[in-house]
């Protein structure tokens, strides 16, 4: 058997006119064209595959694996949809690198791609939505991270505090090809299609985009409506014809429907236009544009489509900066309320007592020199005893205060530090 190919036959022998091939012996030219195609000894691709929930990403992956491997299915990427952030499983992100999915010592001389399959992303495609798929398009989300830590760290540090906590990370998988999945049957994500267009395109490093629609199965491509949703899709992430895919994947519906199960046979047919694609998206000669640029280097800059226009983007960070301010004031407001209340408490338990001491101090010393009434000059005593009293209360009281607003600003600005520990 062939490494990748499935069966014994000589690639390069087999006629390449269309229709003098069986699907076999087309598979196995598509893998040999892919080996040529990705070369030997260059550093392996990144591949990250986006789209919303349940589109068929996982399935997309393991379809792409099986394809490589030529060893028949196996369920790399846990398959099922989890739903969208709200109750969705988990989201982290997962990578299969070749040693994992490829069985042939002899293809691991070859270059092939690592995997990057990415649960969690809403259809959305705000602020928040770009700087997550920025994180891990810049490699900067470890694979035991959850997108949720990253959701909370910005809900409560704000889109620079997410930059600054991310830029300290290290740049662990670095991605060079984007393929955006989505449905063929259904609607498109079409917020979260721009959030991906805008980050892979926008800013110094420019990253290709790829897009593939499964479910192809499920469609009458002859339709007018999957006609339409196509073009959408199409149009919505720049694709030409050699970056897009309509594919049905590896799944329990094709199976039923070719009447054998993945479990126990190989479907050359689903793998050869899965290999086509790959050829594209492993092409070498489409780069990524500005390839160096680091995370902490690259700021996003306006792009025409979600970018707010100069005047609404001041207008945020005026907003911001309010946000800040009242968060400030609040904390020294709460400062200032523990100082009163402290006080207060202080004169209560206190007061009395260190009058009743001082004056029993005095008439004992009046006593003593045979005088029944306080002098002016011992009143004058008692009174800066007092004001000395007042004093040592009041620094007490502003003391406290200050230690309220510092443990209230410091429980602010590391609480996720907190979270991300797990003590939730
Ligand atoms: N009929 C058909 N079903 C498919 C196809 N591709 C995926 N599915 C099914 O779609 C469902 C979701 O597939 P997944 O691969 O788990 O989708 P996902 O995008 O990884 O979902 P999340 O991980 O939740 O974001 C599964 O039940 C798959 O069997 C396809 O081409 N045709
Ligand atoms: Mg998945």
């Amino acid at each position: 058997m062939s490494p990748g190919g499935g069966d014994d036959i000589n690639l390069m022998d087999i006629p390449r006119k269309d229709g003098e091939m069986n699907e076999v012996e087309e598979r196995q030219r598509e893998v040999r064209l892919f080996q040529e195609r990705i070369r030997k000894g260059d550093e392996p691709l990144n591949i990250a595959f986006i789209g919303a929930a349940g589109n068929g990403k996982s399935s997309l992956c393991n379809s792409i694996m099986t394809a490589f491997s030529g060893e028949g299915w196996r369920e790399w990427a846990t398959v099922g949809h989890f739903g969208g952030l709200g109750g969705q499983v988990t989201h982290h992100l997962l990578s299969f690198l070749k040693v994992e999915y490829l069985e042939s010592d002899e293809l691991h001389g070859y270059n092939y791609p690592t995997l990057v399959d990415m649960n969690g992303f809403e259809n959305s495609s705000d602020e928040l939505t770009e700087e997550l798929l920025r994180i891990v398009f810049y490699g900067r989300l470890p694979e035991e991270e959850k997108l949720i830590d990253a959701v909370k760290l910005a809900k409560n540090r704000g889109i620079e505090g997410l930059r600054e906590h991310y830029s300290q990370n290290h740049e662990d998988l670095k991605i060079d090809r984007i393929i955006f999945v989505a449905s063929a049957k259904g609607s498109l994500p079409t917020h979260l299609m721009e959030a991906v267009r805008n980050t892979a395109h926008k800013g110094d490093r420019v990253i290709p985009v790829f897009g593939v629609l499964t479910h192809r199965d499920e469609v009458d491509t002859g339709d007018v409506e999957y006609m339409k949703l196509e073009t959408e899709f199409r149009h919505g992430l720049g694709l030409p014809e050699n970056r897009f895919l309509l594919c049905t994947t590896y799944c329990d519906a094709y199976d039923k429907c070719v009447g054998k199960s993945r479990l126990d046979h190989k479907h050359p047919g689903l793998d050869i236009p899965i290999l086509k694609f790959m050829r594209q998206v492993c092409d070498t000669a489409s780069r990524v544009i500005k390839d160096r640029t680091t995370y902490n280097e690259e700021r996003p800059t306006p792009s025409s489509t979600t970018n707010p226009p100069a005047d609404d983007r001041q207008t945020t960070e005026s907003e911001a900066r309010r946000r800040e301010n009242l968060k400030l004031m609040k904390m020294f407001l709460k400062g200032a309320v523990v100082a009163v209340i402290a006080w207060i408490i202080l004169q209560m338990s206190y007061d009395g007592k260190d009058f009743a001491s001082i004056c029993s101090q005095h008439r004992s010393r009046y006593e003593f020199h045979g005088h029944s009434h306080c002098k002016i000059d011992d009143l004058e005593m008692l009174c800066s005893e007092k004001s000395s009293l007042f004093m040592w209360r009041g620094i007490v009281c502003l003391l406290f205060a200050a230690v309220v607003i510092a443990l209230d600003y410091v429980f602010d600005r590391y609480i996720n530090l907190f979270e991300m520990l797990h003590f939730e």
